[in-house]
């Protein structure tokens, strides 16, 4: 089997780049194109090796090489672009294959148990901090000690089991909500201020605002904090029951639809100068009833809407309070046990089949608990 490298740093510019080499053949890749600067006694753990990356006998780079496991390498080199890409190609042209940073992190990073190797990897596609911290409470607290606790507590019944694995599937979708980010779609009759909204909100003119009806055809996104998620907020165009079948409105309408369909939460906008008829939509969604256009006029408050004015922006911080309710924040306690990966949650909904406290703590163990190097 051939050695595997993959890029460990960022895409820009820095100062210093990391490129990992690992796999059984990984020394033989090493021995053509690093060349150890000094008296070479061959690699050994925790081995640090000042040296130079070689091509055809030139050197490339002046690098210090890490051994952080057997058949594990770390290049560190300088931090240009172009050179880690050079150094990267100059690897697989000597006999690694590419592969995938996750895959690094399985093979290379330590960890106790399972749900530890999976936190290091997830975190790594968290898009706010608030979603790295969830995720890094589970290993030592959260998920990790619920499980323990299940595991040590030989009086605890399946019922209470099952309770607290809803409990924990319930609680994960607003945890991956702060861990991936959320999809908001402004959505509303045409002129209803969908594009003003979406300006008001980036803090810049990311859409054209017009009074011809119709204005927004191809849908425009923003990405803004509402603390505490990353929300890509997705301006739509109006829907109008009349728009000409074939027409590009009629496809730009089947696109809102579309939208509609997979976001997490739907801002519904109504002209309070103009009230139309209501714009269903899907049943899982929750929705966010706002109406505009209130500097102009002031309609009898409804419970559960909001009134704004995208043009003055009076009304705005209370929709951001009503989408954070909206999405769950607030149910969501630091350190509460979530589950972070498509896996954990099988392994919960596994439990919830399970009528036998034997068959539960096996699952519990195999799945959770056990060492790393046992499950894969
Ligand atoms: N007075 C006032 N005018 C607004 C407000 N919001 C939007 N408008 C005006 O209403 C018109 C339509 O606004 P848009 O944001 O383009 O409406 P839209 O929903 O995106 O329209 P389509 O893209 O055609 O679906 C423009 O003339 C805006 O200036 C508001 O809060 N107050
Ligand atoms: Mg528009």
């Amino acid at each position: 089997m051939s050695a595997t490298v993959c890029v460990l740093t960022g895409k820009g510019h820095s100062a210093i780049g990391s490129i990992a080499l690992w796999g059984p053949q990984a020394e033989v890749t090493l021995g053509r194109v690093f060349r150890p600067s000094g008296k070479f006694e061959g690699y050994r753990l925790g081995g640090i090796y000042h040296g130079h990356i070689i091509e055809a006998g030139n050197p490339v780079d002046d690098v210090v090489m890490g051994c952080e496991g057997q058949h594990q390498f770390v290049i560190h080199c300088h931090g240009n672009p172009i050179l880690l890409e050079k150094i990267f190609r100059l690897c697989l042209a000597c006999g690694a294959q590419q592969g995938q940073l996750n895959t690094v992190l399985e093979s290379t990073v330590p960890a106790a148990t399972l749900i530890e190797k999976e936190a290091c990897i997830e975190q790594l596609g968290a898009v706010t901090l608030d979603g790295v911290r969830i995720i890094q409470s589970q290993i030592d607290a959260g998920l990790s000690a619920a499980i323990r606790g299940w595991m040590n507590d030989t009086t605890v019944s399946v019922d209470s089991i099952h309770q607290q694995c809803r409990h924990i599937l319930d609680r994960s979708i607003v945890a991956g909500r702060i861990i991936h980010g959320v999809r908001i779609v402004l959505a509303g009759p045409p002129n209803s201020g969908k594009s003003a909204l979406l300006n008001a909100l980036a803090g810049s003119e990311k859409a054209i605002v017009s009074d011809t009806a119709g204005t927004t055809r191809d849908w425009v996104s923003a990405a803004i904090k509402i603390c505490p998620f990353r929300a890509e907020i997705i301006d739509t165009a109006g829907l109008d029951p009349m728009a000409i079948r074939q027409s590009p409105d009629a496809k730009a309408q089947q696109m809102t639809l579309a939208l509609l369909r997979e976001c997490d939460c739907i801002v519904l906008l109504e002209d309070a100068t103009n009230p139309s008829i209501a714009i269903p939509t899907p049943e899982s969604i929750p929705v966010v009833q706002v109406v505009n256009k209130c500097d102009l006029f002031q309609p009898k408050p409804q419970t559960g809407h909001v009134y704004l004015s995208a043009k003055t922006g009076r009304g705005i911080d209370a929709l951001l309070e009503t989408i954070t309710r909206t999405l769950g924040a607030q149910d969501l306690k630091p350190g509460e046990p979530i589950a972070f990966t498509p896996r954990q949650k099988r392994l919960l909904e596994d439990i919830l089949q399970c009528h036998d406290i034997s068959q539960i703590q096996r699952i519990l163990r195999d799945g959770f608990i056990a060492p790393f190097s046992q499950v894969m």
